[in-house]
């Protein structure tokens, strides 16, 4: 709980199964979270078995793709608040405290990995994906009239039930470049929205989307498609 408000974590799972049991420790230690959602993505490994032995509740998500798995975990989420996360140790548990903190005066409370004194030394943001992600992020804010923006692509976000419902008939992307259209929609809605700087750790287990050159362009190049598409299109 925070306040009166009940607390969600979502964790979309795609063959995590090497970290899932200590992630959903680690969020549930934050001493704030009352519910923690596993959404399977098809995980060929032991995933959903593994998740099973924690306090969290595992749905199972058939359509594939990152985007279709968060979406699935927010619909599922019975909290007040929300909170997206990964469960493959980049995240840091107790950074929820950070989001939950300006919960109160935003609708919509984003993480941002790409402070360099938060930055572990194994994690995967090199000078490359830093300067990227600021990039677009930049695009996205002045195109989108938003706040300072310095990252669109961090999972870790928190956002208020009441206002996923407003956005969740206009969220069309299943991939990898889901977490943009959110933020668009957010502020299209004229929504509160604001970033808040987390901790971004090395992950334990396979990479799937950023962990090669040719992934982190083709995200990015999905990313900036959209935000000049919703531009475009108002
Ligand atoms: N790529 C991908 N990820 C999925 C899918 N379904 C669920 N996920 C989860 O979405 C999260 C993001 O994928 P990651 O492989 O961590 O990608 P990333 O965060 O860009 O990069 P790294 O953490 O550095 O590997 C992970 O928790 C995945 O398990 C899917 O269909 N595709
Ligand atoms: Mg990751």
């Amino acid at each position: 709980m925070f306040g009166d408000k009940r607390v969600s974590v979502v964790f979309p799972a795609y063959n995590e199964e090497s970290h899932i049991r200590r992630a959903v420790e680690d969020f549930f230690s934050s001493g704030v979270v009352d519910e923690v959602i596993v959404v399977d993505n098809n995980s060929r490994d032991a995933t959903a078995r593994e998740a099973g032995l924690t306090a969290a509740r595992v749905v199972t998500e058939a359509k594939q793709g990152y985007g279709h798995a968060l979406q699935r975990g927010l619909r599922e989420a019975s909290g007040d608040l929300v909170i997206l996360a990964e469960p493959d140790g980049t995240f840091v548990g107790r950074d929820v405290l950070k989001l939950l903190a300006y919960s109160d005066d935003f609708d919509m409370v984003c993480g941002t990995r790409t402070t360099r004194e938060l930055i572990w030394e194994q994690a995967n943001m090199g000078w490359f994906l830093r300067v990227g992600n600021l990039v677009v992020a930049k695009l996205l804010q002045v195109l989108h009239d938003g706040p300072s923006l310095t990252d669109c692509g961090c999972t870790l976000r928190l956002v208020h039930r009441g206002a996923f419902l407003v956005i969740r008939e206009r969220l069309t992307v299943g991939g990898s470049h889901f977490l943009p259209e959110m933020l668009i929609l957010a502020l299209k809605a004229r929504l509160r929205v604001i970033e808040v700087p987390v901790n971004y750790r090395g992950r334990v287990g396979e990479s799937k989307i950023t962990g090669t050159l040719a992934g982190a362009v083709k995200t990015g190049t999905r990313m900036i498609a959209l935000i000049v598409r919703h531009r475009l299109t108002s």
